[in-house]
C-alpha cells in the first residue's frame, strides 16, 4: 500500500451515526475525498449474522465505487470471505503474527502503543501502525488514557519507512499537529460521523493535513 492513502482515514459502524443512514455518510465522506475506510462494526446494538455481513458488504460496494481501501476491523472470517482489501486488528485481537499468515498479502493495519508492540507488529510486517488515543475519544469504550503525540513522534522517528496513522479525538483543528509528529495520516470517527457538513469536514480536514505535511 502507499502510505499517502492513511491521509484521511475514516472509520464507522452503524452505532457512530445518529440521525442518519450509514451508508449515506460513509457515501458523503468518499464522495468529499477519505481515503481508507474501516468498517468497524461494534457496541451492544452492533448488527449480526446476516444484517452485519450485508452492511459490510454495502459499505465495501461504496469503496469499490470510489476506488478506497476497505479494510474490517479485527473480524478475520468476514474479511476473507468478502475478500476485503485488508484487516486492522488492535492488542486484545488475535496475535499479529497468527493475523498475518491467515490474511496472506492483504493489507494489515495493527494498533500499537509502545515500542515492544510496534516491534511486534514491524515483525509480522503489519503494513501499517495506529497510535492512540492521541486525545480523549468517546468512540472507544476502553480506549486508553490519550497520550497525545509523543510516542507517535518517537515510533515515526525510529521507523521512518512505517506508514502510520494517528488516531483518537483528532478533528479539523487538531490533526496538523499529529502530522507534525511525523503521522502519514489521520483516522477518525466522530468528526465526520457527527458532522453537519461532511463535505466541508473532510475539505478542512485534507486542506489542514496538506499544510502541515508541507512543514513537517
Ligand atoms: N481506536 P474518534 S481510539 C477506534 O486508541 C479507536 O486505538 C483508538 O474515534 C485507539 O475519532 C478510537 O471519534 C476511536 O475519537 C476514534
Amino acid at each position: 500500500m502507499n502510505r499517502k492513502q492513511l491521509e484521511l482515514y475514516f472509520i464507522m459502524g452503524t452505532s457512530n451515526v445518529k440521525n442518519a443512514n450509514p451508508l449515506n455518510v460513509l457515501e458523503l465522506a468518499l464522495q468529499a475525498g477519505v481515503t481508507f475506510f474501516q468498517f468497524r462494526e461494534k457496541g451492544s446494538s452492533a448488527l449480526k449474522g446476516l444484517q452485519y455481513e450485508e452492511f459490510a458488504r454495502e459499505c465495501q460496494a461504496l469503496c469499490r465505487k470510489y476506488n478506497v481501501p476497505f479494510i474490517v476491523n479485527d473480524d478475520i472470517e468476514l474479511a476473507l470471505k468478502l475478500e476485503a482489501d485488508g484487516v486492522h486488528v488492535g492488542q486484545d485481537d488475535m496475535a499479529v503474527a497468527e493475523t498475518r499468515k491467515l490474511v496472506g498479502n492483504k493489507i494489515l493495519g495493527v494498533s500499537v502503543h509502545n515500542l515492544d508492540e510496534l516491534e511486534v507488529a514491524i515483525r509480522n510486517k503489519a503494513d501499517y501502525i495506529g497510535v492512540g488515543p492521541i486525545y480523549k475519544t468517546k468512540s472507544k469504550a476502553d480506549a486508553k488514557e490519550p497520550a497525545g503525540t509523543r510516542f507517535l513522534q518517537q515510533a515515526s522517528k525510529k521507523y521512518p519507512s512505517l506508514p502510520i496513522v494517528a488516531i483518537g479525538g483528532i478533528s479539523s483543528l487538531n490533526c496538523h499537529e499529529s502530522i507534525e509528529a511525523g503521522a502519514d495520516g489521520v483516522a477518525v470517527i466522530s468528526a465526520i460521523c457527527e458532522s453537519a457538513n461532511i463535505h466541508q469536514t473532510v475539505n478542512e480536514f485534507k486542506q489542514k493535513i496538506n499544510d502541515a505535511s508541507q512543514v513537517s
